[in-house]
């Protein structure tokens, strides 16, 4: 096995997808967590010349670095178990995943970092009323036409991990209720005994 070192922040944020999936592959890897920039700059200062798009998530693998957190997330899963077995399957993940992250760009938007406050409130309520519906609407439709238990191949794949660490990372939990298989998926994940002890001994940050 390689040896693995996940750099981020101490957040679950854009690196919590690929520890999920390390943790679901029983891989072990270093989680190495520095202070968010907001509670101390000088380390992620030092660090961020060195990454390779002076951002992170980055993930050291037998020394070599690669980032951009879908990018990891992807290898992980591609290495460990948690892939398609084959490109049509492959592409059918790749879809979920790409869907969160729109979802989830809009989110860090207008949660985040739009710093106007009147363009901020409009961004809220348009996540609020437009973007979160209709993802968990369209999410929920994929998830029945691909019978119901699992995203793609009945079995338990990355795309699932990003489902439901999206949709329990939402500071309303009950909105995914509206969508029951949706609903269904979240909660069995959230009770495979990798993801639980995960979620018992992993650090309580913000987000
Ligand atoms: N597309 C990149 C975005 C990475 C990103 O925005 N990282 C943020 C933290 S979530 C960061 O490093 N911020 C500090 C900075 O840009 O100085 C990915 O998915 O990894």
């Amino acid at each position: 096995m390689p040896s693995l070192k996940l750099t981020y922040f101490n957040l679950k944020g854009r690196a919590e997808p690929i520890r999920l999936i390390l943790e679901v592959s029983g891989i072990a890897y270093e989680d190495e967590r520095i202070p968010a920039p907001w509670d101390d700059q000088e380390k992620w200062f030092n660090l961020k010349p060195s990454t390779p798009f002076a951002q992170l998530p980055i993930l050291s693998v037998d020394g070599e670095v690669i980032s951009q957190s879908i990018a990891i997330a992807r290898y992980c899963a591609h290495e460990f178990g948690l892939a398609g077995k084959n490109i049509l399957e492959n592409g059918k993940m790749d879809e979920i995943v790409e869907a969160i992250k729109d979802g989830t760009e809009k989110q860090i938007e207008a949660f985040l970092f739009e710093q106007d406050e009147t363009r901020k409130a409009d961004l809220q309520e348009k996540f609020h009323k437009e973007v979160l519906p209709k993802l968990l609407q369209n999410l929920e439709r994929r998830l029945v036409s691909r019978g119901k238990k699992y995203f793609v191949g009945g079995k338990l794949s990355w795309a699932d991990i990003f489902a439901f660490n999206f949709c329990s990372e939402l500071p309303e939990k009950n909105v995914v209720d509206e969508y029951p298989n949706l609903a269904d998926l979240v909660k069995r994940l959230g009770n495979v005994p990798s993801i639980r002890a995960w979620i018992e001994v992993r650090p309580d940050t913000l987000f």
